[in-house]
């Protein structure tokens, strides 16, 4: 997936509160209570019901709550990796003695109505927890003698004990399974203390009101009204994507494993080319693959058929996949770790590129590996970028579609390749697809690389149906390659090379996958 070029880096402050304004933090929320949405924040009163649900008697409730198997008071066993999560936690406490920091997982979002869409908590809150359920909250709470203990705020669960079970249509376990509670939290997550939600207010008002604090901002009406907002936040924000900019071990494994179910995606779709009618098509089969082996897709398929593919960001998909024309996937699967690939490939949907596709394809393929090779430790951010502008536009001007040298084409008061190129290629890539967007300028778009660090290449070139400067065989071409790589601490390392991507591999790649692929029919 494509970025734009820049990136909005918000502005920080690394200035310690005033006790004073400390103090004063809460006076607004306690003033006003910040009105949410049913689904967002669980109301006083009965538990949200429909308006076709029907009231239950109370005989009814009566008999629900009882001639149930008592619970078993068994904790359940730590996450998988409780230690990677913790080392992040004693990491962040590290850089901020003393203050309170507050991390929200976000709520449900509606979709329509009373419709949600699946929960995906986030990312900050993820990377520090494991956790994936909503609304919790992690506050990180200074110790007097230094340090912090880690807090986490959750729904408790009260098993049989009252209606809401049956009656709860949000949070119900009968409407939508099981959920962990307070003791169950605290065994899982591995965290020093559990607490209900119901606490939540009355205890970041009160260490508000003691103490400089620092709040993840926008995921949570809660923290957000309890909460004076002030730049310490967004500093708060830019450090946490700072953290996440360089990938610890666990967070690599989890990355080579999403772009190898990603390769198995794209062989599905390969798979399906001979057949495939329309872009839905080809969406549905890599989601099929993103949803048996992962969590989701980590970001709109894009499933862009001949001159969709010059649109870069093609998410609608409703257009028909036509034989002798290209098809430009742009998809990634998110594990059930929630990392996420990001992959595109430029496929011939016959199999085989026509003259004019090959040349197209092959510029940006040659631009790619200019940028790969510029993929190393201590160089800028920005280097493989300029090394596959500079072949872009070198090829650009050879074809005849530049009419001015390269060099003029290069020149910043011009950026004429820009016309065919529009983005740059490379984006940091995590648990979000453009990862760790709030990191510091000097830290990663005007920063050096890292061994770590996980970024996409990903050089394009499109010409426009409509675009007279462009000779008219090559109008309607659309062309990415796009491969993950992390930076290791010699060079780096592709950890999308199991995908073919030169121009003869891709299409031996094809042949293979169809040819297996009849294997299993036959
Ligand atoms: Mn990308």
């Amino acid at each position: 997936m494509t970025q734009p070029a820049e990136l909005a880096i918000p502005p920080a402050s690394d200035a310690p509160v005033p006790a004073a304004e400390a103090q004063t933090v809460v006076a607004a929320v306690l003033a006003e209570p910040q009105p949410t949405p049913a689904a967002e924040e669980a109301p006083a009163g009965p538990p949200p019901a429909a308006s076709h649900d029907s009231p239950p008697p109370k005989a009814l409730v009566d008999f629900m709550l009882q001639g149930w198997v008592p619970p078993t008071g068994v904790l359940p066993q730590p996450i998988e990796h409780a230690e990677a999560f913790e080392a992040r936690r004693r990491a962040l406490s590290a850089k901020y003695p003393g203050e309170t920091l507050v991390i929200p997982s976000g709520h449900l979002k509606v979709r329509s109505n009373d419709t949600h869409f699946r929960f995906r908590p986030s990312s900050d809150f993820y990377y520090l927890t494991g956790d994936l359920e909503p609304d919790c909250v992690l506050v990180l709470e200074p110790k007097a003698d230094g340090g912090h203990e880690d807090v986490l705020f959750v729904e408790p669960n009260p098993g049989r004990s009252d209606q809401t079970f049956f009656t709860d249509r949000i949070k119900g376990e009968l409407w939508v399974g099981p959920r962990l509670g307070v003791p169950e939290s605290r065994a899982r997550f591995a965290v020093h203390r559990a607490e209900p939600l119901s606490g939540l207010r009355a205890y970041l008002e009160a260490a508000a009101s003691g103490r400089p604090f620092r709040a993840v901002r926008g995921y949570d009406h809660g923290v957000d009204g309890a909460l004076a907002q002030s730049d310490r936040d967004k500093e708060l924000g830019a450090h946490l994507a700072e953290m996440r900019i360089v990938k610890d071990a666990l967070e690599i494994e989890e990355l080579r494993a999403v772009v190898d179910s990603t390769r198995r995606g794209f062989e599905d779709v390969i798979a399906r080319l001979p057949r495939a009618k329309s872009e839905r098509e080809v969406e549905g089969v890599f989601g099929l693959r993103a949803r048996v082996e992962g969590n989701d897709v980590g970001y709109g398929t894009i499933a862009a058929a001949g001159a969709h593919a010059c649109v870069l960001h093609y998410t609608k998909n409703d257009g028909k996949v036509v034989p002798g024309e290209l098809l430009l996937l742009d998809a990634g699967v998110e594990g059930n770790s929630l990392y996420t690939a990001d992959i595109t490939r430029s496929l011939p949907v016959s199999g085989r590129f026509t003259k004019a596709q090959r040349a197209i394809y092959t510029l940006v393929y040659q631009a790619q590996k200019a940028a790969l090779a510029e993929v190393k430790p201590g160089n800028d951010f920005m280097d493989p970028n300029k090394a596959a502008m500079k072949v872009l536009a070198e090829g650009l001007a050879k074809l005849g579609i530049l009419k001015v040298s390269a060099e003029e084409a290069l020149a910043e008061e011009r950026q004429f390749y820009k016309r065919y190129s529009l983005h740059n290629v490379s984006h940091m890539l995590g648990l979000d697809v453009h990862d760790c967007a709030e990191a510091r300028k000097e830290a990663y778009k005007l920063g050096k690389l890292k061994p770590g660090m996980v970024l996409t290449v990903e050089p394009g070139l499109y010409f426009q149906m409509d675009d007279l400067t462009v000779p008219e065989e090559y109008r309607g071409i659309g062309v990415r390659i796009e491969d993950d790589v992390v930076v290791t601490e010699d060079g780096h390392e592709l950890l999308s090379a199991d995908i073919p991507s030169q121009v003869d591999e891709v299409e031996a790649w094809m042949d293979r996958v169809w040819k297996k692929a009849k294997k299993r029919r036959d």
